[in-house]
């Protein structure tokens, strides 16, 4: 049988059908709304050194049909259609359809999986029919570019990589105690003064709001969604030292660059509500306007030095300046500690596969509100910890945290199940899974790849496979498939010695 990651639905070797043999070129026929879809799909296997035409050709050419059509009601579907697709290889071509353009970006992906990475020679394809649909709405990662920043360029190039994988949703984690990563006209300081430095006196940087249009735009061709996040009301020094009126006292914090997190705080003091609520006014009305998808993330997180009713009153006050904007509202699971949520508002649960403390009261709260829940598990969904028996790593520095429970194994990443976390959350209150990267350890982007990839095919099958059909042993040996594809793509993973990597190649990277 084929490897594909995230296991599709259904997946049928049909019966009698021959491979397919590629011809020298390939058509990819395509239906003018599937134009776009159909121009990527072109360009990543011309990448992969074969000539492929979207137009009519003389002579024998391989058929590559896109179709968009309501797709028949199929009695084991489970979820909606909106990333649905069926995929056919047969000896006569290739077709794939599906009631939505992202349902056939979705589909083009699993097509570049079943094809080698290399496709400049004589190349067969099983005969296979797949019926897909994703089990969760929401499948996203979170790159954190404040603790260390990353250029453009570099984001678009993780884009490509988590599209294999069918991830529709990056959550950007814009600003933090150690810098302010996006332009804000109205306020100015907070990337003048706020964006100097990372961790480590790491050089800072900012993306302009060109530079996010960008980033948008690339991940909206994907079909993946950015979620911005401007983290409130903890996690905000770089905003205090660039705007002294933001501060109980009046006086602009010093600039910080270590790792230590839980010191700051936005200020609930009477005398400081009217440039508070405009900073969140502006701010959050800037980045509302800049991001067309429908999420705003208000952060919440670790706001220790935030007494409990500031903290409340804060979250009130942050939660319906964002709601006001017209975008729905995620916060980490702490914001559930608040009363007045906007409708709709979605918590983000960052603790344990056993949940400790208050986390999973304030998950059950946002619920009881009337959100829902995004699962990021730090000790199984984290991104940023470290892997056990860590592979070679690209800079020759350790990689990765260990906070949360110790290491991270590739097993751990796949072992676990979203419905089985909080007691009480149950399919429909949980909008989907997420691997959060945060960017204390990772210089560079070759130490992102380093710590997402293997671990982030397992988030991405717990997101969207029948949760029933995973298999652990299964899912290593399709893991191991990816490799090659990885390879050729450039992507410099982990080779986590539980995976039989095939060749070589890597164990010396
Ligand atoms: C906790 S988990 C944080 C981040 C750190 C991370 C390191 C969460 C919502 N906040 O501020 O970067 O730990 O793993």
């Amino acid at each position: 049988m084929t490897s594909i990651v995230p296991l599709p639905r259904v997946q049928q070797a049909p019966a009698g059908e021959t491979p397919l043999h590629l011809s020298e070129t390939l058509r990819i026929e395509a239906e003018p709304g599937a134009a776009a879809v159909a121009e990527l799909l072109a360009a990543s296997l011309r990448a992969r050194g074969r000539r492929v035409t979207t137009t009519e050709v003389d002579g024998p050419a391989t058929r590559i049909a896109l179709r968009q059509q309501p797709a028949e009601p199929s009695a084991t579907a489970t979820s909606a259609p909106e990333e649905a697709y069926t995929l056919d290889v047969t000896s006569a071509g290739v077709e794939l359809t599906a009631p939505t353009r992202a349902g056939l970006f979705r589909g083009s992906q699993t097509l570049l999986q079943l094809l080698p990475p290399d496709l400049s020679g004589a190349v067969a394809v099983d005969a296979v029919h797949v019926e897909d649909s994703p089990r969760f709405a929401y499948r996203g990662v979170m790159l954190d570019v404040v603790r260390h920043f990353f250029a453009v360029d570099e984001v678009l190039g993780l884009i490509d990589a988590l599209a294999l994988l069918k991830i529709n949703h990056l959550h950007l984690h814009l600003t933090d105690d150690q810098g302010w990563r996006i332009e804000i006209d109205s306020w100015p300081r907070l990337t003048s003064v706020g964006a100097r430095g990372a961790v480590d006196d790491a050089p800072g940087g900012f993306y302009t709001k060109d530079d996010l249009r960008r980033i948008i735009a690339y991940a909206a061709e994907r079909y993946i969604t950015v979620v911005p996040e401007i983290d409130l009301p903890g996690h905000t020094n770089a905003a205090l030292s660039a705007y002294p009126e933001l501060n109980a006292d009046g006086v602009a914090r010093e600039p910080y660059h270590g790792v230590e997190v839980g010191f700051s705080s936005l200020s609930a003091a009477p005398e400081r509500a009217e440039a508070t609520d405009r900073f969140l006014r502006d701010v959050l009305g800037e980045v509302a306007a800049l991001t067309p998808g429908p999420w705003l993330h208000i952060g919440g997180d670790e706001s220790w030095s935030t007494p409990a009713e500031d903290y409340r009153d804060l979250v009130r006050r942050i939660t319906a300046t964002a709601a006001a904007t017209g975008k729905r509202v995620i916060g980490w699971h702490e914001i559930g500690a608040s009363e007045d949520l906007p409708a709709g508002t979605v918590a983000q649960y960052w603790s344990y596969v056993s949940p400790v403390g208050d986390s999973a009261d304030n998950v059950r709260a946002v619920v009881a509100q009337g959100g829902q829940v995004i699962m990021s598990p730090a000790d199984a969904a984290y991104l940023d910890m470290a892997y056990p028996e860590p592979p070679a790593t690209p800079g020759g520095r350790p990689l990765g945290l260990d906070w949360a429970d110790g290491a991270t194994s590739l097993a751990q990443a796949y072992g676990w199940e979203p419905t089985a976390i909080v007691d009480g959350i149950s399919e429909a209150d949980i909008l989907g899974v997420e691997g959060p990267l945060w960017a204390e350890t990772t210089h560079t982007m070759a130490d992102v790849e380093y710590l997402v990839f293997p671990r982030v095919a397992a988030l991405a099958e717990i997101g969207w496979s029948p949760a029933g059909e995973r298999d652990a042993e299964d899912f290593v040996a399709r893991v191991a498939a990816l490799g090659p594809a990885w390879d050729a793509a450039g992507i410099r993973y982990a080779r986590v010695p539980e995976v039989p990597w095939a060749g070589a190649a890597g164990d010396d990277r």
